[in-house]
């Protein structure tokens, strides 16, 4: 039939009903996988490339098509907090109905836009790869029964705490298969387009998801996700930290981390973007101080400069380095997807076993874990993320001196508008 695609082949890592499917492909069975299959089909459109692949047990593309016409629902986060009460359930069932309605038309959002990739894009396995990845979770959402009662709820919360681990590597698998693949494409606009919406999308959906997982823990100064009184101060230290213990594993040294300013800032806040955000950037300052410093310097390693500041519309951060700055001509390039002076034998990232490893997730409490360069998304990414909270990075650079960074960022009740999620 039209609608239901049955799976031709034994690529079952994405079953449908398997408890077990982690979603996350091996590099080398995905490149088996082509280099086996591929011959067999001659693609001539986009669904055509969808069916060929038989990307999961079933693909209900008019589903998926109806599913991406409807609007989103983006809620701001003040509405998240203030209706968020702890361990109430009608709060937590009306929560998942939300969930089980705006999910789907996200996702089926993201699966067209993975549709419209330049098709040499979007058949390179490793990005087909999250494409099935999102097929696969909007089959699993879009299916499932309406929630009404606790236990619907908890069956519901289940599988979405599932889903997000299955996902968890995307950022990652994306990086690494546009690495591959985007030589063959000129437009660098039609990339940055994609990653930013597909990244921040992505943002969007985990930030929503875990807020409704934490809804029920009842973590002291916690709604959800939203730390109702996070110190900044805190934050940033936990980021430093972790810049440290990679910086020293990778190095053996490391420049000292100052913070001033507004240091006994305390507002409600959402962690999870500021520990994507603030450990890319801190890393840069690192790994340029660092370079640009030789080893018999050891003693003149001269500090990373974190400077804060939070008034009633937002709160900034700049990190201010003496790692010698970004070249004139590179200005315009670091902030392309893939871009990096990174050299890829020196990469980190082109070590096994590193590859779908979370290095470019949320802090890795791991001191060995996350490595401090490679694929060239930091910088893209932590602004894609910043402009979907509100805010916006930007990057002065003094050539032959160093480079500052300021991240500037929405209060979730500021006195300005506030963003959605
Ligand atoms: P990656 O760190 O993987 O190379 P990023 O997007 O984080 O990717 O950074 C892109 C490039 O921008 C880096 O490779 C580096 O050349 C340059 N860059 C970023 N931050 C700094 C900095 N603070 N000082 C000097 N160069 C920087
Ligand atoms: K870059
Ligand atoms: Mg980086």
């Amino acid at each position: 039939s039209h609608n239901t695609y049955t799976m031709t082949h034994t690529m079952s890592v994405f079953r449908v009903t398997g408890i077990q499917a982690r979603g996350v492909l091996s590099l080398q069975r995905t490149t088996s996988f082509l280099s086996t299959n591929r011959v067999e089909y001659r693609p001539s459109t986009t669904s055509e490339r969808e069916r060929a692949k038989s990307v999961s047990a079933y693909y209900n593309q008019p589903a998926v098509e109806a599913a991406a016409k409807k609007r989103t629902v983006r809620l701001t986060p003040s509405a998240i907090l203030y209706h968020g009460r702890t361990d109430d359930e009608a709060t937590t069932l009306k929560s998942a109905q939300y969930l089980q309605k705006e999910l789907p038309v996200r996702i089926a959002k993201r699966i067209m836009a993975f549709r419209d990739l330049p098709f040499i894009v979007g058949c390179n396995p490793i990005i087909l790869g999250v494409h099935e990845l999102y097929i696969r979770a909007f089959n699993i959402l879009n299916s499932y029964e309406p929630i009404k009662t606790r236990e619907d709820e908890i069956n519901y919360s289940r599988k979405l705490k599932e889903l997000l681990e299955d996902h968890q590597d995307v950022v990652t698998q994306l990086a690494a298969g546009f690495r591959e693949c985007r030589r063959h494409i000129q437009n660098e606009e039609l990339v940055a387009r994609f990653l930013d919406k597909t990244l921040t999308s992505r943002l969007g959906i985990r930030m929503l998801a875990q807020h409704h997982l934490s809804l029920r823990e009842s973590k002291p100064n916690y709604v959800g996700i939203i730390n109702v009184t996070m110190k900044l101060k805190e934050t940033i230290e936990r980021s430093c930290q972790f810049v440290s213990q990679v910086a020293e594993h990778k190095y053996g040294r490391v420049p000292q981390l100052k913070l001033s300013g507004h240091v006994n800032a305390v507002f409600p806040y959402i962690e999870l973007p500021l520990d994507y955000i603030l450990p890319e950037i801190l890393k840069n300052a690192v790994r340029a101080t660092i370079e640009s410093h030789s080893e018999f310097e050891m003693m003149r390693l001269p500090p990373i400069n974190i400077t804060i500041a939070s008034n009633e519309v937002d709160f900034i951060i700049r990190i201010s380095d003496r790692g010698g700055g970004i070249p004139h001509h590179l200005m315009e390039r670091v902030l392309d997807y893939n871009f990096t002076t990174a050299k890829e034998e020196n990469s980190d990232s082109t070590q096994e076993g590193h590859v779908f490893s979370d290095m470019m997730e949320a802090v890795n409490p791991n001191p060995a874990g996350g490595p401090m360069h490679g694929f060239g998304f930091g910088l893209p990414t932590s602004r894609a993320y910043a402009e979907y909270m509100g805010g916006s990075l930007d990057i002065q650079a003094m050539q032959g001196i160093g480079t500052d960074v300021y991240l500037r960022l929405k209060h979730i009740n500021s006195s300005s508008a506030s963003f959605r999620i």
